[in-house]
């Protein structure tokens, strides 16, 4: 029997590859998709990784008869063709079954129940984000049946994973992640993804408003983009790619994406695979966290659904937002100790000298970049660029024709959390959809009740936090930003 996997040559014609004995073989192992996803910087799909997942057969229709009367929450948002990005904020929302929605979708006429106020002709619907554990309970069953082991990652299921089922339409503003890499899974139907590279940040116009956390989104409607009010976005380059049923896009750290269904059904699974790199982003989350709620709260204590988005479940208390960030500093600190023990280890075994001076931040982040890339180093592409070819295809920048002219199949148009450390932190902090689906009161009451008593050595009061953001270097940069932004106007 053959090894069951198969290397791909760059170049090569599509082909399922066969073993020995004639069972069809992967074209990676799953620690050379580990490699391949530490390492690369730009986003890729992978192809004829998951033809044995039972998830396959996750059509909406299946997945109706699996949850029957559950009930489930629909984004409801206008096929519009404005400039302004349609938030969450925005939308309106209907709790329905699948069956419902199915329904609904299929007779495109006005029909009794849940969407009877939505003309089909209007709107889209999109049940986004769902965790599984909040769809399925505690049927592991259905976890397992979503298998990321095979991208290198031993024992990460479903139970890590969100579910989308939209229809035709239904889309994601565009923004970034705070934390981790993410793989996503289409499973029904295509979804076309406009994705921009993290250098290109200042070219759409960030906002933290509506605020949620992890989660920066773009001002720009990347579609139908308004050019007078943001001449920058023409520098920013997009990259494009329509994914189809069976292929598994990997989305690089920090990667913009807006993403928009464009069959009458989709279905798509995604694991977020945290990062090394996300100790330094949860503090810098909870010191957003805690300045927007200050201020939107200030300004208006009675309307925080007016900037908060619908995911976040309520805005947090001073106090609590406090804890959060000392929680984030405390782990930052805790994982840093680690990372100092192995890299004294590793010096130690090469008989090379260790410096007693403690490293610098900066220094530090070095090491922990070092320490998430294993073998091949998040360096670029370089070390896996050698595997391009028909079963990992690269998201190339898009060609100037306008977004409603592209398309087509992959098929590009461009033709567990790695450690576990991060868990303690994790259950704060790891993503936004997580809070609300536990609700953040307990949330808040979880922090309170770890909040120290007595301030530590790495302890961070709100005078602390104030000296860094009101520190003159930083004021001037926020100045010139805020009159850059005024000046497009
Ligand atoms: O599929 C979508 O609509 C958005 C997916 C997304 O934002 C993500 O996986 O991070």
């Amino acid at each position: 029997m053959a090894t069951g996997y198969e290397g791909s040559a760059s170049g090569t014609p599509a082909r399922i590859a066969v073993g020995e004995e004639g069972e069809r073989v992967k074209p990676f192992t799953p620690e050379k998709a580990k490699e391949i996803i530490m390492s690369l910087q730009q986003p890729a799909v992978f192809c004829n990784m998951v033809f044995d997942w039972p998830a396959q057969h996750w059509t909406a229709k299946h997945l109706s008869e699996v949850l029957q009367a559950k009930q489930i929450r629909f984004r409801m948002g206008l096929r519009s063709t404005d400039t302004v990005p349609q938030f969450e904020t925005a939308c309106s929302y209907v709790d329905a079954t699948l069956e419902e929605f199915l329904t609904w979708n299929c007779d495109q006429s006005s029909v009794p129940g849940p969407f009877k106020d939505y003309d089909h002709s209007k709107f889209w619907a999109y049940a986004d984000y769902k965790y599984f554990v909040n769809l399925f309970g505690d049927k592991t069953d259905v976890f397992r049946e979503v298998m990321w082991s095979d991208f290198g990652f031993p024992g990460r299921n479903g139970q890590e994973s969100t579910l989308w089922i939209g229809s035709q339409g239904a889309h994601t503003p565009c923004h970034l992640d705070s934390y981790g890499c993410n793989l996503v899974f289409q499973v029904q139907g295509r979804k076309r993804w406009h994705l921009f590279p993290p250098e290109d940040t200042p070219f759409l116009y960030p906002t933290r408003i509506p605020y949620e956390e992890s989660s920066v989104f773009s001002k720009i409607n990347v579609v139908n983009p308004d050019l007078k009010h943001f001449p920058q976005f023409q520098k920013a380059r997009r990259h494009m790619v329509t994914l189809s049923p069976g292929q598994v896009l990997f989305v690089p750290r920090h990667w913009w994406h807006y993403v928009e269904s464009i069959d009458p059904v989709t279905v798509s699974i995604n694991s977020w695979i945290e990062l090394e790199e996300d100790h330094l982003a949860r503090v810098e989350e909870a010191i957003t966290r805690m300045l927007v709620c200050a201020l939107k709260t200030a300004e208006d204590p009675h309307h925080p659904r007016a900037w908060l988005n619908p995911t976040e479940v309520e805005e947090i208390s001073h106090e609590v937002n406090c804890c959060y960030l000392n929680d984030a500093v405390r782990a930052f600190f805790d994982h840093r100790g680690k990372a100092e023990d192995v890299e004294r280890q590793a010096l130690q075994a090469n008989r090379e000298t260790w410096s007693k001076d403690k490293p610098r931040v900066r220094e530090h982040m070095d090491v922990d970049r070092a320490h998430s890339q294993g073998l091949a180093g998040r360096t670029g592409k370089p070390e896996v660029a050698h595997l391009f070819g028909p079963d990992l295809v690269p998201v190339t920048p898009a060609s100037e024709d306008p977004p409603s002219e592209r398309g087509g199949t992959l098929q590009s148009d461009s033709r567990e959390r790695i450690n576990r450390d991060g868990a303690r932190f994790a259950e704060l902090s790891c993503a936004r959809r997580q809070q609300a689906s536990r609700g953040a009161g307990a949330v808040a009451e979880q922090v309170t009740s770890r909040c120290p008593a007595a301030p530590s050595r790495t302890f961070v009061s709100t005078d602390d936090l104030l000296d860094c953001l009101v520190n003159p270097q930083v004021t001037r940069m926020v100045a010139q930003l805020l009159i850059q932004g005024k000046s497009c106007f």
